[in-house]
């Protein structure tokens, strides 16, 4: 049989020619084909859109194959493998990534050359994926790219949204909210798998049944809706190894209501059925708060319950033992949101599988691992029993029963001590009574991992002290990083072919710790004089892009400084627009021989406020009302320009960082627990202007804080500061900027009370009034190194060849190695 079956693969392969070719002419017949075939346009009639579309499919199809192949070699070798929960995922753009990682860029470029089109011009037809928010978001991306480059067995598992973040618009300054509905024109990097479904059930009662004499729990649902599979092949660099990213749409349950259709609602029915597919429906915009909504849970439990199913299926299909799942499946909580998990887990083994308590909580254990994002404790998940207990009944009797024993095990090693056992209950007793997830996360997790050293000294002195006493060697850290294929290859190619030119090599794309070589060349005159040009030829793009986007002519001889990321006060864009400000204010009071020496800058914000948040609205109408000042006075001209840009996202951050000179990230210590946008500047040669909070201490100590711009109160001092009051450190400049927004210089005076309020002195919670004064003189520094190119240069030059530790391929590696133990599985060529 098997010979059979070999020699029928075998004619088959050869009917279907071998593998795709990458040859020129082979792409463009194939790109033809998929205009005529896939697309239905002629072949001699399509536009840059449609073109796009057809390059993409010919693309996928070189994913596949690799897709398949790294499958069948996952399948048949058998190792441990990691799948990865994340709830978001910010991917951007595919296109480019996917033919560099193929390794097929030029073949392509020609190809569409001889066809009459530019790459680059179809490459800016695609969409970002935005199934994300933020930092976190971003984050499970690039480990991603690594995990599929360093030839792991993983996995990603998340949600299919219909609606991914919300579209800015600005409309008189103020931000509103469009929905994006991505999918308009297909989606050609997903593959649908219609055949891979699974049912997800919700509400219903517990009933207790008998089972060979043993009392089983069974949870009847009260209503079922089906996942379906929706594939999408991330492929390594410098690999054959293509991963999946597997995201779950929700499809209303084939299994029909009878009843309901008997009662003659024919209609009514089929609008309930309809209901279902709202679960997928659309991603929540807060990056931190998802307290308590009902479909916000819902999601939550669909996507662990489908990707559970599919995983123990798998598990299933080549195991028979559950006493090996710790040895063959590492499960990754990427933050609270999937917490579930943990409950469902148990509910299987127990439940369906038949386990024993003990054993089944014994192998959830060593499966699970978790990473917290954030670092204040008001900002982890609750969810209120009352609404867990109509959505899922029997989970949260699994989840009283993972507190109970754990109580009692925590009561037989603390004694009687009620404030901290309450403490650390999984169950939070109030006025609403809540189940708290980061507990859940860590009692049913073998390690907790924080995102960078200093999160790690928070988490274990303040947000989770109980846990960190309790169980000191479960906790660990594992300094975020972001991929170098993303951030310099594909986005910043001036700078890739540059690197590579003076190291001799490309390998760095694979092992960014090579870019310590460039510190061989920091003298070489020829060196910094290409450096310098490409920096240029990136502001140029960058200025096309603020020219077009807001009419804003900007100088290439101004320093470009940036600050983009989502909008929140402890990120203190806020502290940028005073101290911009400022920087006016000192302009408009200067005689014209001072003005000589002024730097020129264009201040370049960017980011997103989430719909609800009053405040982050307000600062971004503000930058608005600055920006229309200062841009339309002509006395002031080239000297000062501040540009808002709208809706960004992952494309439009490749974009930017490229083309910055200084970039800043200025949240209040001991309040951003990693940051990731210093290392993706760090890595495309901007200067950072920055406090020591979360990975910057890191980056510190890694360039030396003389080729960084550093400010700022420490963790420690912000936590005195807050206790004993800092009065006596808000320097005037403060109060008069403060006052001149609150006087109505840049009108809408009633407008901005309540953003001015959260700055005074009593109120100033974020401490920018006591900081303002070392921003000031950072900001000084930053522009005196500016009249200096040679130390200029230099220092970016420092900047990216101390970047390679911030490459996620080392964080994946170090959890690789540390907590996931999984070994790197190679598919042949
Ligand atoms: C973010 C953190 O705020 C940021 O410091 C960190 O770099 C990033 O996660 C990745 O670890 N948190 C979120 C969130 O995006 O939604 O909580």
């Amino acid at each position: 049989r098997f010979g059979e079956r070999r020699a029928k693969a075998e004619r088959m392969f050869s009917l279907m020619d071998g593998f795709l070719k990458n040859d020129p002419l082979s792409l463009q017949k194939d790109i033809l084909n998929h205009v005529e075939y896939t697309m239905a346009r002629s072949r001699f009639n399509f536009d840059d859109f449609e073109a796009y579309q057809a390059l993409a499919h010919s693309v996928r199809d070189r994913l596949i194959e690799r897709w398949h192949d790294t499958h069948v070699y996952f399948k048949r070798t058998k190792p441990k493998r990691l799948y990865f929960l994340s709830l978001e995922f910010l991917m951007g753009r595919s296109l480019t990534n996917s033919v560099i990682n193929l390794g097929i860029q030029d073949q392509y470029a020609e190809a569409l050359n001889q066809l009459g089109f530019e790459f680059e011009v179809l490459a800016e037809q695609e969409g970002d994926a935005a199934l994300g928010n933020g930092g976190l978001a971003r984050l499970s991306a690039c480990q991603m790219d690594s995990l599929a480059t360093l030839d792991y067995p993983a996995w990603g598992y998340g949600l299919r949204y219909e609606y991914g973040l919300f579209r800015q618009v600005i409309v008189d300054g103020f931000q509103h909210e469009q929905p994006d509905y991505w999918l308009n024109f297909g989606n050609p990097w997903e593959i649908e798998r219609i055949h891979v479904t699974y049912e997800v059930k919700f509400h219903g009662t517990v009933e207790e049944v008998d089972m060979n004499g043993k009392k089983q729990k069974v949870w009847v649902p009260g209503e079922m809706v089906e996942a379906v599979a929706y594939d999408n092949p991330i492929p390594g660099y410098g690999t054959r190894n293509a991963i999946n990213l597997r995201l779950w749409a929700a499809k209303p349950s084939n299994q029909l209501n009878l009843e309901a259709y008997n009662t003659g609602d024919y209609i009514n029915s089929i609008v309930n059925r309809q209901r279902a597919e709202t679960i997928s429906n659309v991603l929540y915009p807060d990056d931190r708060n998802h307290q308590g909504k009902e479909l916000r849970l819902k999601q939550q439990y669909f996507f662990v319950s489908a990707s559970l199913q599919d995983i123990i299926r798998r598990f299933k299909d080549a195991h028979n033992n559950f006493d090996e799942l710790p040895d063959k499946v590492a499960l990754h909580l990427n933050d609270t949101h999937p917490s579930l998990s943990i409950a469902e887990l148990m509910r299987i083994l127990v439940d369906e599988e038949h386990l024993d308590w003990n054993k089944a909580w014994d192998i959830a254990c060593k499966v699970f691992s978790f990473t917290t994002h954030t670092v204040v404790a008001e900002a982890l998940e609750k969810i209120p029993v009352d609404l867990l207990e109509s959505l899922l009944p029997r989970h949260l009797q699994i989840i009283y029963d993972i507190n109970f024993k754990f109580m009692e095990e925590l009561k037989k090693k603390i004694g009687l001590d009620y404030n901290r056992l309450s403490r650390m209950s999984i169950v939070e007793e109030g006025a609403v009574k809540s189940i708290r997830m980061a507990n859940l996360a860590i009692v049913g997790s073998h390690v907790v991992n924080g995102v960078s050293k200093l999160h790690f000294d928070t988490l274990k002195t303040r947000t989770l002290k109980d846990f960190y006493e309790l169980w000191p060697e479960k906790f660990q850290y594992k300094t975020n990083g972001v991929t170098q294929r993303r951030w310099i290859v594909v986005s910043n190619p001036s700078l890739c072919a540059l690197i590579s030119k003076w190291l001799g090599t490309e390998a760095w794309i694979r092992n960014a710790d090579l870019l310590t070589g460039l510190r061989d060349h920091i003298d070489n005159t020829d060196f910094h004089q290409e450096w310098k040009m490409v920096k240029k030829v990136n502001k140029m793009r960058l200025a096309e892009y603020i020219e077009a986007m807001s009419g804003v002519k900007v100088s290439l001889d101004a320093m470009f400084d940036v600050q983009v990321k989502r909008i929140h006060e402890y990120k203190r864009q806020l502290l940028n627009i005073l101290g911009i400000i400022h920087r006016y204010d000192c302009l408009k009071n200067m005689d014209k021989n001072d003005r000589r020496k002024v730097v020129p800058r264009v201040c370049i914000i960017g980011g997103k406020a989430a719909p609800g948040y009053e405040i982050a609205k307000k600062i971004i109408k503000l930058c608005h009302a600055v920006a229309e000042k200062i841009n339309n006075d002509a006395d002031i001209g080239d000297l000062l320009k501040l540009v808002f840009i709208p809706d960004y996202n992952v494309s439009v951050a490749e974009l930017v960082i490229a083309g910055a000179d200084l970039s800043q990230h200025l949240s209040t210590a001991g309040h951003e627990a990693s940051g990731t946008g210093t290392m993706k500047f760090l890595m495309n040669g901007c200067l950072l202007l920055a406090t020591a909070d979360g990975s910057t201490v890191e980056i510190i100590e890694e360039i030396g804080s003389d080729n960084m711009f550093v400010f700022g109160a420490k963790v420690q001092e912000v936590a005195q500061m807050r206790e004993k009051g800092s009065i006596s450190k808000v320097p005037l400049q403060f109060s008069r900027v403060l006052r001149m927004v609150r006087d109505g210089y840049f009108g809408h005076e009633d407008y901005f009370k309540s953003l001015c309020d959260t700055v005074e002195i009593d109120n100033d919670f974020y401490l920018l009034g006591p900081d303002f004064g070392s921003y000031i003189e950072a900001q000084a520094a930053a522009d005196k190194a500016f009249i200096e190119p040679e130390k200029w240069i230099k220092m970016s030059i420092l900047s990216v060849a101390g970047s390679g530790r911030f490459s996620s391929d080392r964080t994946i590696q170090d959890y690789a190695e540390r907590t996931w133990k999984i070994d790197p599985c190679r598919c042949p060529l």
